[in-house]
């Protein structure tokens, strides 16, 4: 194991919607308490993190590491459109401070997919408005706590919604090939108890529910952060984010902004380079125009993707897999931090790299060689300034509920939020001198 420098940013990152608890105004909390809701479980507290996060970062200092990257919750600042909340300002300026005292860089992200519920009534992030408020926004936290951060990510995997839109075409082809399919040859072909009818009236539930609950009259018009975005919404959050990065420069020039994106690791077979390209260029190439003027990048990476001819390919019969459904293939890291750095020449952090996993020893073997990766590309000159391990502490993980379990960090929730450090936290930590 070679060590990195002390000055290199080594930590782990957490997303305040899917750690604090209590987020009840915002558009995740609606969707999660709607009666057809897709959430396998409510957020209710969470692991309760926006009370305990002095022990939290205690844990993360105590294991030798020196960054942690969080993000500020919209829907507390801003609860209501126009009115904020000068509390809650004093609230991470306490998480901020708390980092200091123990040693440790904080990463501040001002959007990690929740956002104010008025925000989705207005129309959300399909609607020009967007911009103006998510600046005004960032003025108001920046204004209050500029002077005492220096990382600052605007937005968090700000291609997301280009993905989710990408899954939900694929998804929705075929689940119409698999009900051709069914009703040729009887649902009974499908060897279980399904019934395709039921999921497509639990969506469109879902839907009405949905913008009743925000007040819209069309479930066309729910543009959440976390929903399938248009090519104009995925501009708008280009937008979003070079205002954003604008107006915070503008009132801390000493501020290191950037955004976090996506990274699949895309492994064409033979004859399917060209997909994979076009795959590249929309998950990444075509957001460098706006990310030039940022001052880092931040690379996020789970798993490589294989893509054959006809694109996506599923997972290889017989290699492990974790609890997302992801494969085991820690060395994707290196593979998206060598493409990244060929088109961006400026610093790169890995904001987000993990494992959903029940065995921490998997944990800890994901992480070492996610980390030589780093090492090898540190090696070859390109300019990786730091890694947050995804998650300090098992979370949230959206619709998927409390089952998934991707921290360094294991959380007690029904035995009183109680925080047991996973030996992977102590091995993480090893690798600072
Ligand atoms: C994301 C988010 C995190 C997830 C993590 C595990 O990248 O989707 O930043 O909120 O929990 O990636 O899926």
């Amino acid at each position: 194991m070679k060590q990195f420098a002390p000055d290199f940013l080594l930590g782990a990152s957490t997303a305040a919607h899917q750690v604090e608890g209590g987020n009840i105004h915002s558009d995740c909390w609606v969707m999660e308490n709607i009666p057809h809701t897709l959430y396998a479980d409510r957020s209710g507290d969470a692991v309760d993190h926006y009370h305990r996060y002095e022990e939290d970062i205690k844990l993360l200092a105590g294991a030798g590491l020196n960054a942690y990257r969080f993000s500020i919750e919209w829907a507390r600042i801003e609860p209501e459109e126009g009115r904020f909340d000068e509390n809650e300002v004093e609230h991470y300026r306490r998480v901020i401070r708390c980092c200091r005292e123990n040693g440790v860089e904080p990463m501040i992200t001002l959007h990690h997919f929740s956002s104010p519920a008025w925000l989705i009534t207005k129309g959300g992030w399909e609607t020009e408005s967007v911009i103006d408020d998510f600046v005004r926004y960032c003025r108001y936290v920046i204004e209050r706590l500029g002077n005492e951060v220096t990382y600052v990510c605007t937005i968090n995997e700000a291609n997301i919604r280009l993905q989710i839109a990408d899954i939900m075409k694929r998804y929705m082809m075929q689940a119409q090939k698999a009900q051709a399919n069914a009703a040729k040859a009887g649902e009974s072909s499908l060897q279980m108890g399904i019934n395709l009818q039921g999921l497509q009236k639990q969506q469109e539930l879902n839907a009405l529910e949905g913008a009743e609950a925000f007040g819209l009259a069309d479930p066309r018009a729910l543009h959440m952060f976390q929903s399938p975005c248009t090519e104009e919404g995925d501009r708008i959050i280009c937008r979003v984010h070079a205002a954003a990065r604008d107006a915070v420069k503008a009132i801390c020039p000493h501020l290191q902004v950037g955004l976090s994106l996506s990274f699949h690791d895309f492994q064409p077979q033979p004859g399917a380079e060209s997909i994979a390209e076009q795959e590249w260029d929309k998950e990444f190439r075509h957001y460098l125009p706006y990310i030039q003027d940022d001052d880092y990048l931040g690379v996020q990476n789970y798993t490589r993707s294989l893509i054959g001819p006809e694109g996506l390919l599923p997972v290889p019969e017989g290699a492990e897999v974790t609890q997302a459904g992801y494969e085991y293939y820690p060395e994707g890291l290196e593979h998206v931090l060598r493409r990244a750095a060929e088109d961006f020449k400026k610093p790169l952090y890995v904001t987000e790299n993990g494992i959903a996993t029940a065995d921490d020893t998997r944990r800890a073997a994901f992480i070492e060689t996610a980390l030589e990766g780093v090492r090898r590309c540190m090696d070859d000159g390109l300019p990786v300034k730091g890694y947050f391990h995804w998650s300090l502490m098992d979370n949230f993980e959206w619709q998927k509920g409390y089952a998934m379990t991707f921290g360094l960090i294991a959380v007690d929730r029904q035995g009183g939020q109680k925080r047991t450090a996973k030996p992977s936290l102590a091995y993480l930590g090893s690798w600072r001198k």
